[in-house]
């Protein structure tokens, strides 16, 4: 065949909570990147490649951008300068109910500045009032990642807006990330979800086992890695209850992604200014 083959880098930008992930895992189909009702999920670079009929879109998801100044925050904008100055095209995702900030308006200048395609977003437009909010500041696309609704004309704008070239990845591979990686981000998604407050967001994953040895079943040993023991408390609950919740919830996860058992062990353990270290934070897989 002669047809011309598109291919490019499609950098998923915005705000904690804008939809990123929620749209990535909609645009492949099936769920990749973990999610949660709570901002400042994502801490890394996550790459989903979707192969079309074609053309294949390496789309990016990346961690909410945002002005504080903490260690880990800090960290998680560089990933996101890194991967805005490397895209092909920028797909920046504004909560249709907030609209655009003076944070929105930097990045899409030095977006427009570097010469990359700006396409912009309105998100979550299946809740109530948000088409006004979506009018309002004039979007290129409304959609809603959760239903599905405007997602097919967006990526129909996706794919005629990257390059011609060749598939980078071959057509069978979803991510470059390791299964290792992938298993503890669906832990994570778990204490995201069972606890409240700073603990999550001061919690690590650290996988110190994964053992697919056995066809039947994967064996998985992972440490919580929390700042205090105070939190260790609370990661552990009365009795072991709360670190049994999130084994249970996470296991669950892992064996839709695995597609087998899993056996999970999960430990909890202290240590302090874990999210201030950056050699610990790229040891993590968070830089
Ligand atoms: N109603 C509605 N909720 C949505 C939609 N997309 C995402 N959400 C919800 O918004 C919350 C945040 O979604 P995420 O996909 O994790 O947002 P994100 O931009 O990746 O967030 P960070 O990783 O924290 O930067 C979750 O509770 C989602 O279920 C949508 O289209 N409609
Ligand atoms: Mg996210």
């Amino acid at each position: 065949m002669s047809d011309t083959h598109h291919s490019g880098v499609v950098a998923l930008l915005g705000r904690p909570n804008a939809g990123k992930s929620t749209l990535l895992n909609r645009l492949l189909g099936q769920k990749l990147a973990i999610v949660t009702a709570k901002p400042q999920t994502t801490r890394s670079r996550i790459l989903g490649i979707l192969n079309l009929p074609g053309a294949q879109l390496l789309l990016m998801d990346t961690p909410g951008f945002h002005d504080s100044g903490k260690a880990l925050n800090r960290a998680l904008n560089g990933i996101v300068e890194e991967v805005a100055e490397d895209c092909d095209v920028a797909v920046l995702l504004v909560d249709a109910m907030r609209g655009l900030d003076p944070g929105h308006e930097e990045l899409r200048a030095s977006l427009a500045e570097r010469g990359a395609r700006v396409v912009l977003v309105a998100t979550q437009c299946d809740r109530p009032g948000a088409e006004d909010g979506a009018r309002a500041m004039a979007a290129d696309h409304a959609i809603s990642a959760r239903t599905g609704e405007g997602v097919e004309a967006l990526l129909a704008t996706l794919v005629a807006a990257v390059p011609e070239g060749p598939p980078f990845y071959p057509e069978d591979q979803l991510t470059d990330l390791s299964l290792r990686f992938l298993a503890a981000e669906l832990i994570r998604e778990a204490v995201f979800e069972e606890l409240d407050q700073e603990v999550p967001y001061e919690t690590a994953v650290e996988i110190m086992a994964y053992d697919e040895s056995d066809p039947a079943i994967v064996r998985i040993r992972a440490r919580l890695l929390v700042e205090r023991e105070s939190q260790k408390a609370m990661v552990i609950g009365a009795g072991g209850r709360m670190v049994k919740r999130i084994g249970i919830r996470a296991r669950k996860g892992l064996e839709a992604l695995l597609e087998t058992r899993v056996h999970l062990e999960l430990r909890a353990k202290a240590e302090p200014r874990w999210s201030k270290k950056p050699g610990r934070l790229e040891a993590l897989g968070y830089r």
